[in-house]
């Protein structure tokens, strides 16, 4: 299974045979007070310094999100695309629950991006479904739906099938569906890891597509966050997935270490060059 993705020069190839896929988190304001404000003032500095350390960083793929009390994401999304392909050339991952602002982001990008996200909603689905076929983009899936997220692999895998089901029936292809098998924090639930875990597998096995994965949602309100990140990065990758949306500075040694095992870094190339760097 193969999903690529574009920026005006780049192309992206997403695949179980390729190393691990970086998907920047940091373009988002959740969380970062000071970026919020700056959002609210329709200032893109610090979008645009965000998304050049990401890359210096190593992220293949930045998700660009400026969800916020105050914010016009209609108006706003497209400008802070604009403003990150004016810094970096990677292809971007637009992430919005709101289809009028993905809509207006798709008319100024240039190739071929990923939107994150529709889910199992049929209010989703409608929306969104036309939206990647028409500009011809990839689609991250959540496995939720009308009822929320069930805690249980067999329903969570269901949403999947439902998913990849409405997207092909729409005339999108199954390599243009990315599954995100979702994770909650492990601090709420123990169970809320093993659920995530066994939704990939099933999902891998039963669909073979490829799956990304919040990995930093997993720790919230437990110490010690990098260290329970890496330990579950780690074991979602050999459980499949491929594109993670990680914080990249944190997360590239551990997954390049991963790659490295999984025999996915020929002759240690890349692990050993990024360990020259630091
Ligand atoms: N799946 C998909 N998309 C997603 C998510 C997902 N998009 C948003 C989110 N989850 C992934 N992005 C983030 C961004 C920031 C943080 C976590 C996930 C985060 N922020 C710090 C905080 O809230 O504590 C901010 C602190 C800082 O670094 O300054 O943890 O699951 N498809």
């Amino acid at each position: 299974m193969e999903t690529r993705l574009s920026s005006t020069t780049k192309e992206v190839l997403i695949s179980d045979k390729e190393p691990t896929i970086l998907i920047g988190e940091r373009i988002n304001p959740s969380g970062k007070q000071k970026l919020v404000a700056a959002l609210q003032a329709g200032n893109l500095e610090l979008v645009r310094k965000e998304a050049l350390a990401q890359v210096q960083a190593g992220a293949d793929i930045l998700d660009v999100n400026v969800g916020a009390a105050g914010v016009d994401e209609v108006t706003l999304l497209p400008q802070a695309v604009q403003a990150v392909t004016d810094v970096v050339d990677v292809p971007l991952c637009l992430d919005s629950s709101n289809p009028a602002a993905l809509e207006s982001a798709l008319k100024v990008y240039h190739g071929k991006p990923l939107i994150n996200s529709v889910t199992g909603e049929e209010h989703r689905l409608v929306k969104v479904l036309p939206l990647v076929k028409k500009y011809k983009t990839a689609v991250i899936g959540l496995t939720m739906d009308d009822e929320g997220i069930p805690n249980n692999p067999e329903r969570r895998a269901a949403i999947a099938h439902k998913i990849v089901e409405r997207a092909e029936a729409s005339g999108i292809p199954r390599e243009d569906i990315i599954i995100d098998c979702l994770s909650l924090s492990i601090g709420a639930d123990n169970e809320a890891g093993l659920v995530t875990i066994e939704t990939i597998g099933k999902v891998k096995a039963e669909l073979g597509v490829n799956l990304t994965l919040g990995a930093s949602n997993i720790s919230f309100g437990l110490p010690d966050r990098n260290l329970l990140n890496s330990a579950f990065l780690v074991t979602a990758i050999i459980a499949g997935v491929n594109c993670p949306i990680v914080d990249v500075a944190k997360a590239r040694p551990i997954i390049l270490a991963a790659d490295l095992i999984l025999g996915r870094d020929k002759h240690a190339r890349r692990y050993i060059e990024a360990y020259r760097q630091r």
